[in-house]
C-alpha cells in the first residue's frame, strides 16, 4: 500500500509517496531481473539454455510494481517474455533458472523453458508462446474470479504486437459486458518481432482501444515505478470494488533484440540511448540515495545478496539433473491410452 510518509531534508519537510520498504522492493525486484536475465544471456552464449530466449531488461519498472501493488491471491497470465515477471510474482531466481536450463528441479520441471514457466502455488499461469493466447485466457481466468465470488483481480499481460490480434476485442467486449475483474496491461515497447507499432497501427496510443469499450483506460510511464505502482492500485481499487475491467498501457522499451537473435536493426541507436538514459534499474538507485530514503550500504548489501542468489541459482541449475525421458508424458495433458504412449 501506498503510505505518505513524512521526511526531513536540509531543514525541510518533505513528503514521500511511498514508504521506504515499497522503494526498497522495488530495488531488489527490479535488480533481480536485471541480474537474471543477464546471467542467462551470458549462459545462453555458453550453449547451456538453448532455444528461445525473449529477456525483460529495460521493462522491469513493471515488474517492481507488480511485486507492490497486487496481492498473493491475485491471477496473473502473460505472454513469452516473461521470466521478469514471474520473478516479481515470487517464483524463485533457482526454479526459473533451473527451468530455463531444462531441468527436472525448473519451475515446470524442465519441460516448458524460457516461454512456458507456471506456479500454482504463485497464481501465476505463464508464460504463454501463442502471441495474444492469453487475452482471452486471463479473461476467461476473470471469470472464474466473478463466479467463485472472490474479489481477486486477473492481470493479463500482452505486447503491442499481441493488441492487434482479433481475440483482444472479442474478450474486451465480454469482459466489459459481464465486468469481469480483469486488468488488461499492454506492454508498449514499441516494437513486435522487428516491426514499430508506427508501422502496424493508426492510434499509436494503445490504451484508446479501450473506449471502443467504454472501458477505463490510461497510458502509464513504463520506465518509473512508482508510476506504475500507482496505476495498478487505482486499476484495482476500481476492480476490486465491483466496477469491471481496466486498461493501462504501459510505455516501457526493451533495450535488447526481440530475442537472442535479433540484431535490432529496425531502431536507432539514439533511440535506444534514449531510453537507457531513463533506465529504472539505474534511477530507483540514484532517487533512494539522492533523496534520502536508503543508505549506498544499504543498497550495495541488496545488490550484494542478489548477485548471490542469481550465482547460486546458476549453480543449482547446473547441478541439477534433465528430467528421466521415462517422465515425458507425466504432467502433460494426454489420454492415458494414447497409441503412442509405451512404457
Ligand atoms: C499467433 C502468433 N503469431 C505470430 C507469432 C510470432 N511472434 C512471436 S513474438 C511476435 C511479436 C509480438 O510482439 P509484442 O506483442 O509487441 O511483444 P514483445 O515481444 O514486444 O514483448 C510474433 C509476431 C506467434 N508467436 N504467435
Ligand atoms: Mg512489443
Amino acid at each position: 500500500m501506498a503510505e505518505v510518509l513524512e521526511k526531513k531534508k536540509a531543514g525541510k519537510s518533505q513528503t514521500l509517496k511511498h514508504d521506504k520498504a515499497t522503494h526498497m522492493k522495488w530495488l531488489e525486484v527490479m535488480y533481480r531481473v536485471r541480474r537474471f536475465e543477464e546471467k542467462g544471456l551470458f549462459a545462453y552464449s555458453q550453449q547451456k539454455i538453448r532455444g528461445f530466449f525473449h529477456v525483460y531488461i529495460g521493462q522491469e519498472a513493471i515488474a517492481g510494481a507488480i511485486a507492490t501493488a497486487l496481492r498473493p491471491e491475485d491471477k496473473l497470465v502473460t505472454g513469452y517474455r516473461q521470466h521478469g515477471v514471474a520473478l516479481a510474482r515470487g517464483l524463485s531466481s533457482s526454479s526459473c533458472m533451473a527451468e530455463l536450463y531444462g531441468k527436472s528441479t525448473g519451475c515446470v520441471k524442465g519441460k516448458g523453458g524460457s516461454m512456458h514457466f507456471f506456479s500454482a502455488e504463485h497464481n501465476y499461469f505463464g508464460g504463454n508462446g501463442i502471441v495474444g493466447a492469453q487475452i482471452p485466457i486471463g479473461t476467461g481466468i476473470a471469470f472464474a474470479e466473478k463466479y467463485r465470488g472472490t474479489d481477486n483481480l486477473c492481470v493479463t499481460m500482452f505486447g503491442d504486437g499481441a493488441a492487434r490480434q482479433g481475440a483482444l476485442y472479442e474478450s474486451f467486449n465480454m469482459a466489459m459486458t459481464w465486468q469481469l475483474p480483469v486488468l488488461y496491461i499492454c506492454e508498449n515497447n514499441l516494437y513486435a518481432m522487428g516491426t514499430s507499432v508506427k508501422r502496424t497501427s493508426n492510434v499509436q496510443d494503445l490504451y484508446k482501444i479501450g473506449s471502443a469499450f467504454d472501458m477505463p483506460s490510461e497510458a502509464v510511464d513504463g520506465m518509473d515505478p512508482a508510476a506504475v505502482h500507482d496505476a495498478f492500485m487505482r486499476a484495482a481499487a476500481h476492480i476490486r470494488s465491483g466496477k469491471g475491467p481496466y486498461y493501462l498501457e504501459i510505455k516501457t522499451y526493451r533495450y535488447r533484440g526481440h530475442s537472442v537473435s535479433d540484431p535490432a536493426k529496425y531502431r536507432t541507436k539514439d533511440e535506444l540511448e534514449e531510453y537507457k538514459e531513463k533506465d529504472p534499474v539505474t534511477l530507483i538507485q540514484e532517487k533512494l540515495v539522492n533523496e534520502n530514503i536508503a543508505s549506498q550500504a544499504e543498497i550495495d548489501a541488496i545488490v550484494q545478496a542478489i548477485d548471490q542468489e542469481i550465482e547460486e541459482a546458476m549453480e543449482f541449475a547446473e547441478n541439477s539433473p534433465y528430467p528421466l525421458a521415462s517422465e515425458l508424458y507425466d504432467d502433460n495433458y494426454a489420454q492415458q491410452d494414447y497409441p503412442y504412449i509405451t512404457d
